[in-house]
Parts: structure tokens; C-alpha cells; sequence
């Protein structure tokens, strides 16, 4: 039998959707906090094969999704590139923030593949160890919101100075995601020759570009990506996730050739069965109410897979599980998805 997820990203048809969380791995899971202590440098973690390959195993004990995906981050790219990566505990990533042409003329992406050997060793071993139902999912930041947080220097601004940069000096911002294109298809190529079944492209700031800049700086790059993929691999799903897109979703979905979209909780449920006309969604359940549970979410689920469910659709979330989520609001959805396959 086929692996429902693959079907689904076929656009063939499956009895249930098929589902899986971003950030199912992580810190809402006692064994993971448990696991994390064997190594307290996250970067050490990630390029750790066995406690990458344990990190991801985890979920799929306790709540049986129809994919995995790969433990680790999309910040190891910039580690890769050089640009001084490092995880501030209660903080979050920290990078030397890159200023201009100076900081950009000397990057490569030449020793990714080298760099990055211990995340494809756990790829190996991550795709030999799931049960036979279940699909891994390999993933890259988009150029995009790579190039913010290596100008920013970390998450949770407004984007300002990248924005900034893009329109001070095009030509060197248009350097830096070539950079970042070449480092991406390296990096998921060698996932996918190393067992990854479908690749992710997060770009999780997306949202924060005005159209015109949304156009060159996420739609462009991302059609690129896709398209060299595509040569290298064909046939290999991929799932596009620009949150906060909004009315450029469909845009994006046409010019990029994904096979899947990732919706953020943002989009209405009609718009998103619009979309679904051209391509795979997935999504979009709001992660606080996840964190919130009860009869809201509940009802939720419900109206998500009966406006959906029709069509080609992944069960997951707007945005990834949060730290505080209780674990039992996860395990409950899966229990409730799993109920409709049985109805
Ligand atoms: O202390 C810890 O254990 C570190 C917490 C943590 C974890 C568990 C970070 C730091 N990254 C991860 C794993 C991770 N990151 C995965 C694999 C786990 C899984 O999904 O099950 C994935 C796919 C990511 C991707 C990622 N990292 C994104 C894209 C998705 C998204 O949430 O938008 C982004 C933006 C990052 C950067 C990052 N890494 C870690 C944090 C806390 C952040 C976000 C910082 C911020 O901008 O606020």
C-alpha cells in the first residue's frame, strides 16, 4: 500500500487525511526535554545521527502520524555558510548579523554537503528505522527567510533591517539569495538522496515582504528551487509553506509549481478550497487552539476535514506546536482523525 501522505501530495485519493504537526518533535514532550540534557548545545543535537534519529522517533511513538519529519533546523544552513550560529537557551538562535556586501562576496554553498554530512546520516537512519506507513519529510528555510535571520541576527523582529537592505542595495541582497538558492537545492537534494520522501521549504517570514518584494524575493527563488528539484528528482513532492502569503497564496502556488501549499491559520477554510483546486493544502489549524483544546478545537477539526477532506488535504497545523502545548490535545487529535477513517 501507498503511503498516504505521498497519495494525498498526488492528489490521489485516501480514505482519511492524512496528518502530521509541524514541530511535533520539541519541547512540549517530556522526552524530549529528557533528551535534550544528554546534549545542551542544540547545533551539537542536531549533528548528533542518534539523537536526531531518537528526537524524531519520538512523536510517532505517542501519537502515530503519517510522517516523520527529519529533527533538526533550518538555521544549520547558515552554520554551514559560515555565519556563526548559535542557540541561546529560553532565546533562541543568535547569529553574527551579516551588514552587506562585505559579509555576503565571501559566502559559498559549496561545503554544504560536507558540513552538513552528520543531518543526511541521520536522514539514513531515520528513513530505516519508520514503520512502513509512514513518509519522511526532509526541510530547508527558504532564501528568504534565511536571508532574515542572517541579517537580523534572530527571530521575532519585524524584519526591518533585511527589508531594508533589499531595497537599499537589490544587487547585493539578490548575491545572497543566490547563495541561499544553491545551498538549498544542495541541502535537500542530499536529503532526498539519503531517504527523504517529500522536502518542506519554510518560509516562515514570508508574510513580512510587500507584494512586489514577496514577488522577487520569495515567489522567484522558491520557482527556481523547485525547478532544479524537479531536474534533479523527479517526481519528489514538495510542500511550499510562505506563511502569512494572504491574498498572494494562489500567486505563489502558480508561479512556483509546488505540489502542496501550507496554509497559515489566517486563510479561510472557502479560500483554502479554492486554492485546492490547483494544488495539495495543508493545514491550517491555529496553534493556540491546540494549546487550548476542548470542544473549540474539537470542533475545529471537524469543520477543517469536512471543507477539505473532499479534496487533496494534509491534516497539520498554522504554525508549529508550541512549547507549553499539552501533550494531550495532540493525542487527541490524532485519536479524533483517525475516527473518521472508521466512520
Ligand atoms: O531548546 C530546544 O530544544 C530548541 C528548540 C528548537 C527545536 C525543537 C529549535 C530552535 N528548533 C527545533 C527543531 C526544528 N526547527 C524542526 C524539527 C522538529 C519538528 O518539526 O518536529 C523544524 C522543522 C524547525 C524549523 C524551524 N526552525 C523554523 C521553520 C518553522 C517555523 O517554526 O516557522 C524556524 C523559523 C526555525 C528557527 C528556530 N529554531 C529554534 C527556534 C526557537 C526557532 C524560532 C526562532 C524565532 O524566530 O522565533
Amino acid at each position: 500500500m501507498e503511503k498516504r501522505l505521498l497519495l494525498a501530495l498526488h492528489r490521489r485519493p485516501v480514505g482519511r487525511p492524512p496528518f502530521w504537526f509541524m514541530r511535533q518533535a520539541g519541547r512540549y514532550l517530556p522526552e524530549y526535554q529528557r533528551l535534550r540534557r544528554q546534549e545542551p548545545d542544540f547545533l551539537r543535537f542536531c549533528y548528533t545521527p542518534e539523537l536526531a534519529l531518537e528526537a524524531t522517533l519520538q512523536p510517532l511513538r505517542r501519537f502515530q502520524p503519517d510522517a516523520a519529519i527529519l529533527f533538526s533546523d533550518i538555521l544549520v544552513v547558515a552554520d554551514a555558510l559560515g555565519r556563526n550560529v548559535r542557540f541561546v537557551e529560553g532565546q533562541g538562535p543568535v547569529l553574527d548579523p551579516l551588514t552587506g556586501r562585505a559579509d555576503i562576496e565571501p559566502l559559498t554553498a559549496e561545503p554544504v554537503e560536507t558540513f552538513l554530512a552528520p543531518v543526511y546520516k541521520a536522514v539514513t537512519r531515520i528513513a530505516a528505522a519508520l514503520p512502513a506507513d509512514v513518509a519522511l519529510i526532509g526541510f530547508a528555510g527558504a532564501p528568504w527567510t534565511m536571508a532574515l535571520y542572517m541579517i537580523e541576527g534572530k527571530g521575532g523582529t519585524d524584519g526591518g533591517r533585511a527589508r531594508t537592505l533589499a531595497y537599499a542595495d537589490p544587487e547585493g541582497f539578490a548575491a545572497l539569495i543566490a547563495v541561499l538558492v544553491e545551498a538549498t537545492v544542495r541541502h535537500l537534494s542530499a536529503q532526498i538522496r539519503h531517504g527523504a520522501e517529500v522536502v518542506q521549504l519554510f518560509d516562515s517570514w514570508a508574510g513580512l515582504l510587500a507584494a512586489e518584494e514577496f514577488r522577487r524575493w520569495v515567489i522567484a527563488p522558491t520557482a527556481e528551487i523547485v525547478r532544479r528539484l524537479r531536474q534533479q528528482h523527479p517526481g519528489i513532492p514538495i510542500i511550499g509553506f510562505p506563511r502569512g502569503a494572504g491574498l498572494l497564496y494562489g500567486e505563489y502556488i502558480r508561479a512556483t509549481g509546488v505540489d502542496a501549499v501550507g496554509l497559515d491559520a489566517a486563510v479561510p477554510l472557502e479560500q483554502a478550497a479554492v486554492l485546492q483546486r490547483v494544488c495539495a493544502v495543508q493545514g491550517n489549524l491555529d496553534n493556540i487552539l491546540l494549546k487550548v483544546g476542548g470542544p473549540a478545537m474539537d470542533r475545529a477539526i471537524v469543520r477543517l476535514v469536512e471543507v477539505l477532506g473532499g479534496g487533496p488535504f494534509v491534516f497539520n497545523l498554522g504554525h508549529g506546536i508550541l512549547p507549553d502545548t499539552p501533550c494531550e490535545h495532540v493525542a487527541r487529535i490524532a485519536e479524533r482523525l483517525r475516527a473518521f477513517a472508521a466512520a
